[in-house]
């Protein structure tokens, strides 16, 4: 029997910084998982270090099922990102090499396509809204069928608004968290009026999102709702905090705009009454930071059953490995929605080697690849040590924090 030779942890930031998790057999063959849980780096890879690796050497690799069983329940301390991360590296890992061993792309073993290509969604930002209108006109050019749009609101500024000619908004340029104002009523005055001049300017011909950031509260959610269904959005993202899944209720009541919800949220648990209520139309968990293949084909599995869609979270803080193993569940799932992609840094590229491609607003693997397609080249991560970067926090105008 093939057993579990070796388990790595590397942690470097080409680019930013990402946790790998590299599983190699007593036969040689090895597997990739993606670790990185954005600003709380370390934390994932002292508990895979410290308290996982050792539990994992000597066992089959094969036994993916029971490996998650044992690392999930095995543990007296459940769910939360960092758990739920570290799980997530060697389930995916051990996809990985399962695909390998059967020389088969890693969809196969899901069950194989159910669709030739994954739709996504760019990132389209600007500093105003002539610079927004350009940004989401540039995203169509290159092809996307869905785009995210968002502007720095005038006087307050807004996360999620890239700087200068850099490919992505993060990670911050500062080893400290960087501070940020927040206004609500300049947000709620300002996003409605430039969803409404991409609708103006560009039509409807494409799919728009919009990412609220958690910073609403479920009347102010529901108030915005309203006012943008004209606009016809894809979704308007985590409108209020996700762990107050009560909240749904309330906007549901009052707005037709489809909600998604789910990117901090880890378990099937904790988007059990969202899924089960219908209190959400697209489920945001991701390989990475739920628990991996085994437990995310669980979630959207549910999902199905209640007719909500996926629109797993793909930014940058999530490595290449992780966009891989998206790609290869969202081929598979009768639920697909959409799939969160922004484009990596080159730096990001010279160090994980991925066969995923870009084509015409979706994303597809190869089909002679066995496993998820993707190595990491150690040599090229020794060029970049890790340095720690922090997402920025939101303080109100009264110098309180906000919510994320
Ligand atoms: O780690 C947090 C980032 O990934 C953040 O940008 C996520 O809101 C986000 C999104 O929708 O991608
Ligand atoms: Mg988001």
């Amino acid at each position: 029997m093939s057993t579990i030779e070796r388990a790595e942890v590397f942690v470097a930031s080409p680019g930013r910084t990402f946790v790998t998790l590299r599983i190699t057999t007593s036969d040689g063959v090895t597997g990739l998982g993606d670790a990185t849980l954005n600003g709380r780096e370390l934390a994932v890879a002292a508990y895979l270090r410290d308290h996982v690796v050792p539990l994992l050497i000597g066992k089959d690799p094969a036994r993916i099922e029971d490996m998650w069983q044992y690392l999930y329940r095995g543990a007296y301390w459940r769910r939360g990102p960092v758990t739920m991360t570290a799980i997530a590296a060697v389930d995916v890992a051990l996809w990985d090499i399962k695909g390998k061993v059967a020389g088969l792309p890693v969809y196969q073993l899901l069950g194989g396509r159910s669709r030739d290509g994954v739709m996504v969604y760019g990132h389209a930002s600007g500093a105003d809204v002539p610079e927004l209108l350009d940004d989401v006109a540039r995203f169509r050019d290159l092809g996307y069928q869905a785009v995210r749009a968002q502007a720095a609101v005038p006087g307050v500024g807004t996360y999620g608004v890239r700087k200068g000619t850099r490919s992505s908004y993060e990670p911050a340029s500062t080893a400290l968290p960087e501070e940020q104002p927040w206004s609500t009523p300049a947000y709620l005055d300002f996003a409605p009026t430039y969803l409404a001049a991409v609708r103006e300017h560009l039509g409807f011909g494409f799919h728009l999102l919009h990412d609220v950031h958690h910073r609403l509260t479920p009347l102010e959610a529901a108030q915005f709702g309203k006012r943008v269904e004209e606009c016809r959005l894809f979704w308007m993202e985590d409108p209020t905090p996700a762990e107050n899944q009560e909240s749904f209720r309330l906007i549901r009541q009052h707005t037709t705009t489809p909600i998604a919800v789910g990117e901090v949220l880890t378990s099937i648990w904790d988007v059990q009454t969202l899924i089960t209520e219908q209190l959400i139309d697209y489920v945001r968990t991701t390989v990475v930071h739920a628990g991996g293949i085994t437990h995310l084909r669980r979630i959207f599995d549910l999902a199905a059953l209640y007719q909500v869609r996926t629109g797993s979270h793909g930014a940058t803080d999530l490595s290449p490995v992780t966009l891989a193993a998206a790609v290869h569940v969202d081929l598979t799932v009768p639920n697909f929605g959409v799939q969160e992609y922004m484009e990596h840094a080159a730096e990001t590229m010279e160090v994980f080697r991925s066969t995923v491609r870009f084509d015409a607003g979706a994303l597809d693997v190869a089909d002679d690849v066995p496993g998820l397609g993707v190595e990491y080249d150690e040599k090229a991560a020794a060029a970049f040590p890790y340095e720690p970067k922090y997402l920025p926090v939101a303080r109100r105008l009264d110098g309180s924090v906000h919510d994320w």
